[in-house]
């Protein structure tokens, strides 16, 4: 507002200027386009002012929208969490493993008491549907640890591929070590080399031993809905 009113009143002085020197027949046609001249150039001047005062405006209008839109897609996403919560809290009570399987969460874990090499312990595995176990969090580590206790245990775990880089058989991704989840020392890869990973039967977390070695095997798989 104040922009326009300063506008108004400049012009208004101008065309006092103009009257004032017509009346006194002392204004040349050169003089009278020089004024005619400041007249454009004042108006420009105010109309650009105006202009620069609207973007600052409109940047503002664009930044509140931007925040609004943010904070909007925040709080989306908060509620999308919160269902997602909701629902597997829901659907954990109805997972159900079948018989003689464990179930942690939403998979089931099968604990065999027969014993084999890594390589046919996997087979078996693979024969229940499901795969030698990739261990991803603490919780789990500590759940089949117990389960493991006082036995040599395979997990999918092994550097057979690429000697000190250890991938889970499951799907192919490194193990980011876990120093606590292993015995003091290991893995070692002792004597003529020691590729394959096992829970160490004086419980003392998990040790890299020779492949052909037969121990008890950990397989994994997702849970199911309870169909009653
Ligand atoms: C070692 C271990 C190796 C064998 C050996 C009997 O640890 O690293 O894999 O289990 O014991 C001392
Ligand atoms: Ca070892």
């Amino acid at each position: 507002m104040e922009c326009s009113r300063m506008a108004v009143a400049s012009r208004f002085r101008v065309h006092a200027t103009i009257l004032l020197l017509a009346m006194a027949g002392r204004c040349s046609s050169q003089q009278m386009d020089h004024i005619q001249l400041t007249l454009i150039a004042n108006s420009m001047d105010n109309i650009s002012r105006v202009l620069q005062a609207q973007t600052v405006a409109s940047e503002r209008v664009m930044e509140k929208f931007t925040s609004m839109a943010t904070a909007q897609a925040v709080a989306s996403e908060k509620v999308a969490a919160g269902i997602m919560k909701i629902f597997t809290l829901m659907a954990t009570d109805h997972l159900v493993c079948e018989g003689g399987w464990r179930r942690l969460r939403t998979f089931c874990y099968f604990i065999s008491k027969d014993t084999s090499t890594w390589q046919d312990s996997r087979q078996k595995c693979i024969a229940l549907n499901s795969d030698l176990v990739k261990i991803t969090h603490d919780e789990e580590y500590d759940f089949l640890y117990r389960l493991a206790k006082g036995h040599a245990t395979y997990i999918g775990l092994s550097d057979q591929q690429q000697e000190g880089t250890y991938r889970w058989v499951a799907d192919g991704t490194i193990h980011q070590s876990v120093e606590s989840w292993w015995q003091k020392g290991e893995p070692n890869s002792a004597g003529s080399g020691e590729d394959c990973i096992h829970f160490s039967s004086r419980g003392q977390g998990l040790n890299d031993i020779s492949c052909d070695r037969e121990f008890r095997y950990i397989c994994k798989k997702l849970a199911h809905l309870a169909l009653a």
